[in-house]
């Protein structure tokens, strides 16, 4: 099966059977300490992570984890636009800008990024979604409960899967309306934003009830609070609960990872999907050396 994302300037992003977004954060504050960077450190870490199997990055420049700070518009222009320059003066790697400002994803376009990733589901800027529908660029749209200063304050919900479903398929409804084409528009449930433990985990466990709205799923797990809170590891220890996470995501229909762990979650996510075509496959196939694709070119 083939899920072609389409992108400016003629290029596709390939959906299936999943596409790895690197995170790359210019900023100084950061959750995870090892994705804080300065401009020409965020381009090396953008190359290596195309190097290791990255689709896509995602070149951000406001922390949005639980209690940050709002990053005034000059910031983040300076944060970000510099670093999309410099990837995009030595590779081709499909770029996507996280922001909720439309001025900050305008300035990032004309630096040659490819998506726009907002938090708030075109929410918190009423422009964003006007230049989304001019440049024809896809757009992430992610759930989030309040905003990242008070998010975590006292959410609550009575059914967090089906209201962050109500809330997806009206967000992708506001943004077709505003002229966003429909295979341009990306859902996300935003994992940690403004939800408990039992919500995070809700929301993977009832995922496929999200990826049946039509849209491709994009999540957010790598080394996120809710991987402590199972583990009781600090974000650097992380990566294991997070790749457990990633794979069940898959296994509902989550097909973009944004994550900190590039050629891990790859090859993690590489080895689950080769599993499961055999599984689908069985019957059909005979033992030995007549293993089923896994969709990666792989035998
Ligand atoms: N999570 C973070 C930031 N942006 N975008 C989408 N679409 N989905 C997410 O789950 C998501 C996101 C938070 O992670 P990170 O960028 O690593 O941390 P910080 O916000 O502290 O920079």
């Amino acid at each position: 099966m083939s899920l072609r994302l389409p992108l400016p300037r003629g290029r596709f992003l390939e959906l299936e059977p999943f596409a790895v977004m690197g995170i790359v954060n210019a900023t100084p504050d950061s959750f995870y300490a090892p994705s804080r960077h300065r401009a020409l450190e965020a381009r090396d870490e953008a190359l290596a992570m195309e190097a290791s199997g990255a689709a896509i990055v995602d070149i951000g420049g406001e922390s949005t984890r639980p209690g940050s700070d709002y990053v005034g518009l000059e910031e983040e222009l300076e944060r970000v636009v510099p670093v999309v320059e410099a990837i995009r003066k030595l590779s081709d790697l499909p770029i996507s800008v996280d922001t909720r400002k439309s001025e900050v994803a305008r300035a990032a376009l004309d630096a040659g990024a490819d998506v726009i990733n907002d938090v708030s589901a075109l929410m918190h800027d009423p422009e964003m979604a006007r230049l989304a529908a001019q440049r024809g660029v896809p757009v992430v749209l992610m759930h989030m409960l309040g905003d990242p200063k008070t998010m975590q304050a006292a959410p609550s919900y009575v059914d967090c899967p089906a209201e962050v479903r109500a809330f997806l398929l009206s967000a992708a409804g506001r943004a077709q309306a505003a002229g966003i084409a429909r295979d341009r528009v990306l859902l996300d449930p935003g994992i940690g934003f403004g939800k408990r433990l039992e919500d995070n985990l809700a929301l993977i466990a009832r995922l496929d009830e999200l990826a049946a709205l039509g849209y491709p799923m994009v999540v957010g797990l790598s080394r996120k609070a809710f991987v402590g809170a199972i583990t009781a590891r600090p974000p650097e220890g992380r990566l294991s609960g997070s790749i457990a996470a990633a794979l069940a995501a898959h296994a509902r229909g989550a097909r973009m990872f944004r994550v900190h762990d590039v050629a891990e979650t790859r090859d993690a996510l590489a080895v689950f999907v080769a599993i499961a075509n055999a599984a689908g496959n069985a019957g059909d196939e005979s033992c030995g050396d007549s293993a089923p694709s896994n969709g990666l070119g792989l035998r």
